[in-house]
């Protein structure tokens, strides 16, 4: 039955879900029995998602519903800040797509759970399977941004900035200051450089990257070229700030 804690760690999977209805059911019955709760964060979907997810529940499944779309971020941070509420420990993030792999959940929270890392994200590229499994386009876009995002943030040894399958501490989801996050595609990248400047431990585990037949995304270099180089040209300034100010 459900709310078993994983190794002492109660804990809550969000599930940011925009027009999700296809995939959301399958996410949310794929979620580990071991997770206390599941909190599904319909951003304004215009189909069924809300009601899809909710048929889906088997006792731990809580949707949040935000009355018009406002950004994978801010439906992050909505999930977050009711996971906080409920008391957990770590909070994950899978998204309603069925793209994270639910068997690699105990391996983001272990590092939590041996207080190693105050912050866990997956790294597709640690898999062989990322060069036959991720569009080329993809590939050259993530490559790139994680380049890109060990200067912003401050993180050199991080990879594959960009991947969703993320679990965080409580003491992280404190630090960071949730209502500053940005709230659409960049808020990883913007999300690493308050980590850090949080003086929080952050560490990459292997993940299985997952992009099925049908997959789809919302990401094109048109809609998100300018949101994520402002989110890294400010972290970079900020950083640069910050770094500036230590050594005055
Ligand atoms: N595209 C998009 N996805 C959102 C939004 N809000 C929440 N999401 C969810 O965020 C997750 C990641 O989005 P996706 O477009 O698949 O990104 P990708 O997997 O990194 O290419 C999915 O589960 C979406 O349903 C939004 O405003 N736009
Ligand atoms: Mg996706």
């Amino acid at each position: 039955m459900f709310r078993s804690m994983y190794r002492g760690l109660r804990v809550a999977v969000v599930i940011p879900a925009f027009n999700e209805v296809g995939a959301v059911a399958t996410t949310v019955t794929s979620v580990p029995d071991f997770v206390d709760h599941v909190i599904v964060v319909d951003d304004g979907s215009h189909d069924e998602t809300a009601r899809v997810a909710a048929s889906a529940d088997r006792g731990q499944v809580e949707i949040v519903c935000h009355g018009a779309n406002r950004g994978v971020g801010a439906a992050i941070v909505t999930g977050y800040r009711r996971a906080l509420d409920l008391g957990v420990d770590a909070a994950a993030v899978m998204a309603g797509d069925g793209q994270m792999d639910p068997s690699d959940l105990p391996s983001l929270l272990d590092p939590l759970a041996d207080h190693e890392a105050d912050y866990t994200k997956g790294n597709r590229f640690r898999s062989r399977a990322v060069w036959r499994e991720m569009p080329p386009a993809r590939l050259a876009g993530n490559i790139a941004l994680s380049c890109l995002t060990k200067v912003t943030s401050g993180y050199w040894h991080l990879f594959d900035s960009q991947c969703g399958y993320t679990a965080a501490s409580r003491r992280a989801l404190l630090a960071v200051e949730l209502e500053k996050m940005f709230p659409r595609y960049g808020y990883p990248n913007d999300l690493l450089a308050r980590l850090h400047s949080a003086g929080l431990r952050v560490v990459d585990v292997p993940v299985q990257p997952i992009y099925g037949e049908t997959w789809r995304s919302g990401i094109s270099v048109g809609t998100v070229i300018y949101p994520i180089s402002f989110v890294l040209l400010r972290s970079w300034a900020q950083r640069l700030t910050n770094s500036w100010r230590e050594s005055a």
